[in-house]
């Protein structure tokens, strides 16, 4: 096992890394922008090096700095927790080159991933079953609307190295397709330096599924079911489940065992989440694959009684996954908790917590890195805390995470408890009943606790 890691990330993954090494008597040396002096991540990792001011691109995501803090500090592994640069090819190739250990995959999945249609196309290669559309890149308008005809409209365009619902056009008319072509290639171009696109069937209102996998580095590919994400917004997901409500175990051993496929055609390594669309046939389909652990792993560690983190560091030192088969027991639910105002369009809400006051009981998790008088910067994502609660049934659990809810006081600024207090209280929701457009249609009220403090 490594002796001392470093944490190239910030905020609560941060800090649920750190637990991870001190459970394996790992020294831990934490990174920090001048803005997160004060963070717990800091406070509870052995060593800190400050890596820049607060803009990320000046510190967290500045690959040379971070390089040289694992040197200088004597760190043999990295882990990249999530975003930032998780899924930088670059780095974990520099990582490799300089002989620190880069806990996740290769640079080359990360990479083959990376690109959509690479990705699309070694999934069905696999046997995955994938949306109709265009075998690879589209090059020009013309040829895109034969392909348009072809598997019939709606389709939709999107950009290679897009991804996470960036970069995407919906075509409903043949008269639309030459101009939305061409917006998605600039678009693309713009956005990703990269004008590439490729053409799929639209599938109408479907839910979002992934499956959790992991590889190891003896050949073996494991999944641990799926996680459900259709409750999201602009594709900011704010409330995941499992398992999922429309999956069954019929299901969830076909879905498991395409991504495993998929996976071990790659030899992949490390942890992975296969993404799929579920159309109201409940048909499958392969979307993306994130080459990385997520925000939402708890709800999977919850139902399946395996700690990801702890999985991570042991098949990225060479140690085999486990044998036995994993059967998710029981039901999680995950919220996001955000510093957002969900009274005005998740405008991000960030300032000094004035009270903070976690719920706890048996079955609730708390994931965060805030505590009273932090101060949340305004330079970062939103996340300040994950409320997850674990029950036998998928009613027993929205009934606990409602309790968990009223108990959760975060005075000072806004957050995302209201709306997710409303939400446990919706039919739609409690029915189980719904797809990704179930956050267009859902009002939510500022009530007294939507006003913020007195
Ligand atoms: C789709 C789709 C419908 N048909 N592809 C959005 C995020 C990115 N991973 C791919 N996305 C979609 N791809 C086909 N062929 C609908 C979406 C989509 C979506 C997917 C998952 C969760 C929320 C979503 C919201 C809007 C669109």
């Amino acid at each position: 096992m490594f002796k001392k890691v470093l944490i190239a990330n910030r905020g609560e993954i941060a800090l649920r890394v750190v637990r991870v090494c001190k459970q394996f008597g790992i020294k831990t040396v934490a990174v920090y922008s001048t803005a997160d002096r004060d963070s717990l991540h800091v406070r509870f990792a052995d060593e800190a090096v400050c890596i820049g001011p607060p803009n990320s691109r000046e510190s967290y995501l500045k690959i040379p700095r971070i390089i040289a803090a694992a040197e200088i500090t004597g760190a043999d592994a990295i882990h990249p927790g999530y975003g930032f640069l998780a899924e930088n090819a670059a780095f974990a190739e520099i990582c490799d080159s300089s002989g620190i250990t880069f806990i996740g995959p290769t640079p080359e999945m990360i990479r083959a991933m990376g690109d959509k249609a690479v990705a699309k196309e070694t999934m069905k290669n696999a046997g995955v079953p994938v949306v109709p559309g265009s075998e690879g890149v589209v090059k020009t308008a013309g040829e895109g609307l034969e392909i348009a005809r072809a598997i019939g409209l709606p389709v939709i365009i999107k950009a290679v190295a897009g991804g996470g619902g960036r970069g995407m056009r919906i075509v409903r008319e043949d008269s639309e397709f030459e101009t939305a072509f061409k917006i998605a290639q600039h678009e693309a171009e713009q956005g990703f330096n990269n004008p590439d696109v490729y053409i799929e069937k639209y599938v109408d209102q479907p839910r979002h599924v992934e499956i959790q996998v992991f590889g190891d580095r003896h050949g073996n590919v494991i999944h641990f079911g799926e996680r459900d994400c259709s409750v999201q917004r602009r594709h900011q997901k704010l409330i995941e489940e499992a398992p999922s409500p429309v999956v069954d175990d019929e299901l969830r051993t076909r879905m498991g065992e395409a991504a495993v496929r998929g996976c071990k055609s790659v030899n992949y390594l490390n942890a992975g989440t296969v993404e799929f669309l579920v159309d109201k046939d409940r048909n499958f389909y392969f979307m993306e694959m994130n080459t990385r652990i997520q925000v939402e792993h708890p709800v999977t560690e919850q139902v399946t009684g395996h700690d990801l983190i702890k999985l991570q560091f042991r098949v990225a030192a060479g140690e085999r996954l486990p044998k036995k088969k994993i059967v998710p027991r029981g039901h999680a639910i995950e919220c996001r908790v955000n510093a957002e105002d969900p009274a005005a369009g998740f405008r991000p809400s960030p300032g000094r917590i004035k009270d903070f006051h976690i719920p706890g009981g048996f079955g609730v998790r708390v994931d965060t890195h805030a505590y009273t008088d932090y101060v949340v910067p305004p330079y970062y994502d939103s996340l300040i805390a994950k409320l997850i609660v674990y029950a036998q049934t998928r009613e027993g659990a929205i009934q606990k995470m409602a309790g968990a809810l009223e108990e959760f006081v975060i005075e000072g600024i806004k957050t995302t408890v209201p709306f997710h207090r409303q939400v446990m209280a919706d039919e739609r929701f409690r029915s189980g009943k719904f797809d990704t457009s179930f956050l267009d249609t859902f009002q939510f009220h500022a009530g007294q606790e939507g006003e913020g403090p007195a």
